[in-house]
């Protein structure tokens, strides 16, 4: 296997020239900003090197499932390379950020909370100088400014399903694994039994062997009415039976990347319901740039509120502000844990701001002030 690295000024340039040089086999192997004594030989430098797939075929003829390897191994280069590249965006708008001006100890401490928490190093600025405009016109305070221009901007709708004339129909939408199913269960206890509403609960999650079991049992264990349904067609049928009810609970599969076509028809089923609300399950755990990507895949479903999950875990809740505030869409519900049904909340402005980390920031700001 041969190795080159190639300092260039963008990719497709190092991509060209590995290709002519290496052959049209030549694999990425990694991409990086280039160490500050070789900069003035290009922007990255990027590390190529002959597949050894390739070499097998060069030998006896290769086999359609080599192909199949070599293209899912490229596919994964190339979606290291995106989020090596966001990463890279990031790092050098947070820098540029941290080299603008910063006119006072409380404005520098307030900064390196909000990035700390990573916001959004554009959204942080934007904020810090809208907030500077606030704190001269109202003659506020930095930090307080800070904190209200946060909170005109937080948008949070802790309620579920459209008022009309049948149920309130809601179903939650979102990654594997971001706890669609749980606070399905929690959202059944906290917003339907315990307000002495009728329930119902469908499952679509007809995608996994026993993908709609899980729910089942829930519904046996709370003594609620439960289908599966497995088409658009069934769909609307189980609404139209479930008019008397007061909420009916969808719970869908957790479609990945690669079924995208799966979650575009389940996204048509949903979307062709007019009373139905959708709500996007969303890890709050997880990179900012993987949420946003998330968000954008998810996009066909025009959920109209974000419910964030572990947020028992998560480091920095930036994101997950960054998120709400680049969708303009509302946060509905927080859950912080496994609990059922304990482990959820309504989202408001005063939680996001306590998970933003901002009032600790403040109180620390002030503190060292005084
Ligand atoms: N720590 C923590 N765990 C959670 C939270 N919400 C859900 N979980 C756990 O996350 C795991 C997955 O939850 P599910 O509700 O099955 O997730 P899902 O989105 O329905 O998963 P799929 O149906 O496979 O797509 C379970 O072990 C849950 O107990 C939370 O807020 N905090
Ligand atoms: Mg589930």
């Amino acid at each position: 296997m041969r190795i080159k690295s190639y300092f260039v000024p963008d990719v497709a340039a190092a991509l060209r020239l590995a290709r002519q040089e290496l052959g049209p086999e030549a694999v990425l192997l990694e991409t990086r900003p280039a160490p500050q004594e070789a900069a003035h030989l290009g922007r990255y430098e990027v590390i190529f090197a002959t597949s050894p797939s390739a070499l097998e075929r060069s030998q006896p003829a290769g086999s359609a499932e080599d192909g199949d390897r070599a293209l899912e191994s490229l596919i994964r280069e190339v979606g290291r390379l995106r989020r090596e590249l966001e990463r890279v965006r990031a790092s050098m708008a947070r820098a540029n950020l941290l080299a603008g001006p910063v006119t006072g100890a409380d404005e520098g401490r307030l900064l390196a909370g909000l990035l700390e928490a990573e916001l959004e190093p554009d959204l942080a600025r934007e904020v810090l100088e809208a907030a500077r405009a606030r704190s001269s016109s109202l003659g506020l305070e930095l930090q307080q400014a800070v904190e209200d221009e946060l909170a005109s901007r937080c948008a949070t709708d802790g309620r579920i399903g459209r008022r009309g004339q049948g149920a309130r129909v809601v179903a939650l939408v979102g990654p594997s694994g971001s706890g669609k199913t749980t606070t399905l269960v929690k959202l059944a206890v906290r917003e339907g039994i315990a307000q002495r509403q009728s329930v119902e609960l469908l499952s679509l999650d007809n995608y996994r062997v026993g993908g709609a079991e899980q729910l089942r049992q829930f519904a046996a264990i709370l003594g609620l009415p439960f289908r599966a349904v497995t088409s658009g067609h069934g769909l609307e049928q189980a609404l139209r039976e479930s008019v008397r009810k007061d909420l009916v609970l969808i719970d869908t599969p957790g479609f990945n990347a690669a079924e995208q076509e799966e979650a575009a028809e389940m996204a048509r089923w949903l979307c062709s319901q007019p009373e139905l609300e959708c709500h996007l399950v969303l890890t709050s755990s997880t990179r900012p740039a993987d949420l946003w990507r998330v968000a954008e895949r998810f996009e066909p479903f025009r959920a109209s509120k974000l419910i964030f999950t572990r947020l028992d875990e998560a480091g920095s809740c930036g994101a997950l502000w960054s998120l709400m505030m680049r969708l303009a869409k509302p946060v509905s519900f927080l859950c912080g844990g496994q609990r059922i049904p304990e482990d959820i909340e309504a989202a408001t402005a005063v939680r996001m701001l306590e998970l933003l980390g901002l009032k600790g920031c403040l109180h620390r700001a002030v503190g060292a002030a005084a």
